[in-house]
Order: structure tokens, then C-alpha cells, then sequence
């Protein structure tokens, strides 16, 4: 009898050898991002593109944060004038109506996520973050975990990087896990976690850009943990800043690596 074309046992060495190799090659990180939201994916992009080695990790299956939903369920997001340019260089269609441009978020995320990985940006899905690694003063890896082990007893492992980006969103993990578990003083007024205010859509998206900065020796805040950060408010579901946010991270890393 001939050998089948397609072997189960050859398609699972594939995949197991194919991930673990990649796994391997991205154990030391110019850049690692948690969280693949707009923020998060905006900035792996033009880190990527500058060939820099980036990996962005997110403990859910699917990537696009919230966007996806676009405001309360209706899958359509905003943008300003200011982040046009964005859009364009991730060809994504719009449409313009007045000062805005209305898009679709489905079209958005894919476009943000496809433009992303093909600049050589890693993607680790159903991977969160669930520490950081400090030594002298200064964040120099990331502690991650398989997401579906969030109640089994299992030790992490590690990767080392340059630089971690909290793209985490409303949550800002990765900095409120830094600041539980050690005793640091944040770039902010009060020199800790100041918290998100209630909405304000025109000072929220001015403040996220500003926000969006290394908030400790080794750690940048990006997107809605930005302002969660430093105390400013939530801007609903218009996505300019998230962009023009992600943007200005990966622009001041740039400048540094
Ligand atoms: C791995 C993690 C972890 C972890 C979380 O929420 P996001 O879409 O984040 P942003 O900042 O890029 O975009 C915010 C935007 O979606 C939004 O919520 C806006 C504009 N709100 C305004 C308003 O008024 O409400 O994405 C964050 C991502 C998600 O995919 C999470 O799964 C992931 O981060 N994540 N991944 N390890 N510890 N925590």
C-alpha cells in the first residue's frame, strides 16, 4: 500500500517543531508587548518594521482587544483627522464624514494584525503575562504563562527583553503587577498607579499621546493603560489615540534601541 500523502504524525512534528523553534528565537526580545489590542498592534508594527524583534503576547485566543466590538456591540470605530495617516499606512478603508473617519473594526483589527505580523512582529496567542523580571531598578524580562493554566498550579517561564510595552489596556497589568509586588515609584504626580477617569473623549485622546511614555526604567505604558496610568480619562469608542499612542511608544523606543 502507497504511504498516505498526509501523515497525522508528520503534521503534528510540524507544528510542534515549527512553534517550539519560534518560541526559541524569541527568548530574547528587543521589545515585548503585552496585549494585542489597537495599541499594542500599532506599535509592534512599526517597531517590526524597523527590524527590530518584537513579540506580542496576549492571554486571549483571538487578538483586537476591544476593538473588535467597536462602541457597545455596533462593530463600526472612529477616528480623527490627526491618525489619517495611520490608517493609511495599514490600507485601511474608511470613510470620511465630516472630521471623522468611520471604519469597520473587523476590517481595522485584521488590517492592524496582518500588517503587524507581516513587518515580523511574533504573535503568541493564549499567552498572558503574568510578571515581569527586575533586577538594579530596572524591568529586563517578562513572565509568561499558558492563559488556560490561570487556576492549575504552574510555574511560568521567561523571556528577556529590552523593553516591555503595557498594552494591556484598562487593566494596566504588567504595571500594577510592578507595583504589588515591588517597592517602585512610578515617572507619575503621585508615584503610583494614579487610575482612570470617567470619560472625556477630547482630553483623553490629547492626554494618551503625552501618557503614552517609560513609566519605570524599562517599561512604557501605551493605549487605555497609558491613561489608567497617569490618572486621565476614558475616551469611549473613538480609536485615534490608540494609534497615534501605539505610534509614539514604538517612535521613543526607536529612538533609544
Ligand atoms: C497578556 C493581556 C493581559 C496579560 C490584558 O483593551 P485593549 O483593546 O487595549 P488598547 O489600550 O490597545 O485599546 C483600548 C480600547 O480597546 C478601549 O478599550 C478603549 C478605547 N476604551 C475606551 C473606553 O472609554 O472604554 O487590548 C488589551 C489586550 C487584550 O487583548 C487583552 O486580552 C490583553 O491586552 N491582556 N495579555 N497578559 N496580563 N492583560
Amino acid at each position: 500500500m502507497p504511504a498516505p500523502m498526509l501523515q497525522e504524525r508528520e503534521i503534528t512534528r510540524l507544528i510542534v517543531e515549527e512553534y517550539m523553534n519560534e518560541l526559541l528565537a524569541n527568548l530574547e526580545l528587543d521589545v515585548a508587548i503585552v496585549g494585542a489590542g489597537p495599541s499594542g498592534l500599532t506599535a509592534a508594527y512599526y517597531l517590526a518594521s524597523e527590524g527590530k524583534k518584537v513579540a506580542i503576547f496576549d492571554r486571549k485566543l483571538s487578538i483586537g482587544g476591544g476593538m473588535w466590538a467597536g462602541g457597545m456591540l455596533f462593530n463600526k470605530i472612529v477616528v480623527q483627522d490627526g491618525a489619517r495617516e495611520i490608517l493609511d499606512n495599514f490600507e485601511i478603508k474608511y470613510k470620511k464624514i465630516g472630521n471623522y473617519y468611520v471604519t469597520d473594526s473587523v476590517h481595522a483589527v485584521t488590517a492592524l494584525a496582518y500588517h503587524a505580523t507581516k513587518a515580523g512582529a511574533k504573535v503568541f496567542n493564549a499567552i498572558g503575562s503574568e510578571d515581569v523580571i527586575v533586577k538594579d531598578g530596572r524591568v529586563r524580562g517578562l513572565v509568561i504563562n499558558w492563559s488556560v493554566v490561570d487556576n492549575l498550579p504552574v510555574d511560568p517561564l521567561s523571556v528577556l527583553t529590552k523593553y516591555v510595552i503595557d498594552a494591556t489596556g484598562h487593566e494596566s497589568e504588567v504595571i500594577h503587577t510592578l507595583v504589588a509586588k515591588n517597592n517602585v515609584k512610578l515617572a507619575t504626580p503621585s508615584g503610583g498607579i494614579e487610575g482612570e477617569q470617567s470619560m472625556d473623549a477630547e482630553t483623553a485622546e490629547r492626554l494618551v499621546v503625552e501618557n503614552s511614555r517609560e513609566v519605570y526604567p524599562g517599561v512604557y505604558v501605551t493605549g487605555m493603560a497609558a491613561n489608567a496610568v497617569f490618572g486621565s480619562p476614558r475616551m469611549g469608542p473613538i480609536f485615534g489615540g490608540m494609534l497615534l499612542s501605539g505610534k509614539k511608544v514604538a517612535m521613543d523606543i526607536l529612538d533609544k534601541l
